[in-house]
């Protein structure tokens, strides 16, 4: 069970294993990769797809010849394989034209190619089979207070995604969109940081149906927020369209570790969750083996992340078929949170008429009851232990 099959769905970003180890302090450890090989290699592990920008396959600046070549080679390695591309981006963020971001840039022309780029980009996703469009505006905010004027900028934000999809609408594209939060890096702080602001943002615009989250990790993290329950909020909208599975250890830079390295946890939470809740969209790792790594070290991450996934599925199935557990579940009064707390038809008037609601309640008594979380918790730890 620890053995990845494309039914698993598991997909990767060229952009992932494909990460040279360039950092703010220090240059490439790695050599390119081949897209083509890539796809091969991934294939051979075991995943189901990859994904990717529209830079990570046709290089930045290409002509027209060339990038039908890369889109070629690309689709030819697809049809060997069997790969799939359910997902694909637009890069925002690289090129010094979007240094101060691109749907929310100040400046309008870099604007106005910034959406460009990005319909230019959809046409190729959508010919590659692609149904989900990710946007990540990881330069879309600001450094300093005056500079951005925020309120303007999320105008300018729901404009483009207003054109976007208007634009899939007329082509009649089945192709939706998922919004990837971050709060900061590479901007000090970006637009729509978290989850919550990103859903929130999708009710404003034209279209709301054709948006979702794409919520990544190790960003939620770095906010000190609780990853699956943002997950799990954005599953209760309806709204988790895509999601970007790494690692990351607490409230600093964006680690990009491989998924179930850094908060062990909350990713076996986060698989129970997926699991449970039925979840049939692709697990996709967006993570960057680290720079210390050669093209072995790799694809050792790369096998690494979809084996933690299956060892927790595994480990979470096992936690939740346990008789104990479902003792202690119900000790913990989870089939009581299930239960409306207005009877099937009951009125507000009714409540205010039912003593045992207020009058006859002894909240004293209530509040001695324990809530038998802790052992609850241990049951989990044993399992993720291997004790059990
Ligand atoms: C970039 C970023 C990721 C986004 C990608 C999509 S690119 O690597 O750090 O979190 O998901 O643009
Ligand atoms: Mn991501
Ligand atoms: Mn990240
Ligand atoms: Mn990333």
């Amino acid at each position: 069970h620890l053995t990845p099959v494309p039914e698993d769905k598991f997909t990767f970003g060229l952009w992932t294993v494909g990460w040279q180890g360039r950092d703010p302090f220090g240059d490439a450890t790695r050599p390119a990769l081949d897209p083509a090989e890539t796809v091969r290699r991934l294939a051979e592990l075991g995943a189901y797809g990859v994904t990717f920008h529209d830079d990570d396959l046709i290089p930045f600046g290409s002509g027209e010849a060339e990038r039908e070549a890369h889109v070629k080679r690309f689709r030819q390695a697809l049809d060997e394989t069997g790969m799939k591309v359910p997902m694909a981006t637009t890069n925002l963020f690289t090129h010094p034209v979007f240094k101060d971001g691109a749907f929310t840039a100040n400046d309008r022309d870099v604007r106005r190619y910034a959406l460009r780029k990005t319909l230019r980009n959809i046409d190729l996703a959508v010919e590659l089979g692609a149904s989900v469009y990710v946007a990540w505006g990881g330069r879309e905010g600001a450094e300093s207070g005056a500079a951005k004027d925020v309120r303007t900028a999320l105008d300018r934000l729901k404009e483009a995604f207003d054109v976007l999809a208007e634009y899939v609408l007329a082509q009649g594209l089945r192709l939706r969109f998922a919004i990837e939060p971050k709060p900061n890096e590479p901007r000090g702080d970006i637009l729509l940081p978290t989850v919550g602001h990103a859903l929130a943002f999708i009710e404003r615009l034209e279209h709301p149906e054709l948006f979702g989250v794409n919520p990544e990790t190790g960003h939620e993290q770095m906010a000190g927020l609780n990853f699956p329950h943002g997950i799990a909020q954005a599953l209760w909208a309806g709204k988790l369209f895509h999601i970007d599975l790494n690692g990351q250890s607490g409230i600093k830079y964006d680690q990009d570790l491989r998924f179930g390295a850094g908060d062990l946890r909350q990713a076996f939470w986060l698989v129970d969750l997926l699991e449970s809740a039925g979840y049939s969209g692709p697990r996709h790792f967006d993570f960057k083996p680290p720079r210390t790594e050669d093209l072995d070290g790799v694809w050792a991450s790369a096998a690494g992340c979809m084996r933690n996934y299956l060892a927790l599925k595994a480990k979470a199935a096992a936690f939740r078929a346990d008789p104990a557990v479902q003792e202690a579940l119900r000790a913990a009064r989870l089939d009581q949170l299930a239960r409306p707390t207005l009877g099937p038809g009951e009125t507000v008037t009714e409540l205010l008429a039912d003593r045992s609601a207020f009058e006859d309640f002894d909240p004293e008594a209530a509040g001695r009851r324990g809530m038998a979380f802790e052992r609850l918790d241990q049951l989990a730890m044993d399992h993720l232990l291997g004790l059990r």
